[in-house]
């Protein structure tokens, strides 16, 4: 199998560390989403990244797409087995690609467009969104018990983003997170190698 994806990304960091976690082989090949090279958009129209190009020749995205297609590879390791469990899982996975979704769309704001033409409001409001999961993901930490799933690799990868984004400006106030990160990182020593960076 092989992976397109980025370091920087948050989203193939996830799956990444997914991949790892449960012992799957991948092979990683890093591409430009920016540039949206033939090997990428020929095999998802919608040129975003991490896309997992199977041996059959099937291409599957986005990061939940890979995330489940792993799921079911691996006998069912990757979400808790107990139908509530489950679900709290997915819904803070999806809670956390949402919050990526907000900081990527104000990281792009600010690549894409020239500076005068930077819409101030449109970035307050993506920050907001992402300032409101921090701030319930704070109030309620969510659990580190002995396996991990997917929404604890969601939420490792927000955080490793939010580190290499927006460095100094959510960590004061939500320490528990940092916190949390340092347990995850405990539990799953590769972190440092697998999180986003440039
Ligand atoms: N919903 C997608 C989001 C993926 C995504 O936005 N990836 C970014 C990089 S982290 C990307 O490929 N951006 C390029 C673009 O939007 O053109 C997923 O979960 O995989």
């Amino acid at each position: 199998m092989k992976l397109l994806c980025a370091p920087t990304s948050p989203f193939s960091s996830k799956v990444r560390m997914a991949a790892r976690y449960l012992e799957l082989e991948i092979t990683e090949i890093r591409v430009d989403s920016n540039a949206g090279p033939a090997i990428l958009v020929d095999n998802n129209p919608l040129g975003k990244i991490p896309t997992l190009l199977t041996k059959d020749g099937i291409s599957i995205f986005d990061s939940r797409g890979i995330m489940h297609y792993f799921d079911r590879m691996k006998g069912k390791r990757l979400y808790p087995a107990k139908q509530r469990k489950r679900t709290e899982a997915e819904v803070l996975e999806a809670l956390c690609d949402g919050a990526c979704d907000c900081l990527l769309s104000i990281v792009y704001e600010r690549r894409f467009r020239t500076e005068e033409k930077v819409f101030q409001p449109w970035i307050d409001r993506q920050w907001a969104k992402a300032k409101r999961t921090l701030d319930q993901l704070s109030a309620d930490v969510p659990k580190l018990g002995k396996k991990l799933h997917g929404g604890h690799f969601a939420l490792a990868a927000m955080l490793g983003y939010l580190q290499l984004r927006f460095e100094g400006q959510w960590e004061e106030e939500h320490s528990d997170l940092i916190g949390w990160l340092r347990t995850f990182e405990k539990k799953f020593p590769d972190y440092p190698a697998i999180k986003p960076q440039v």
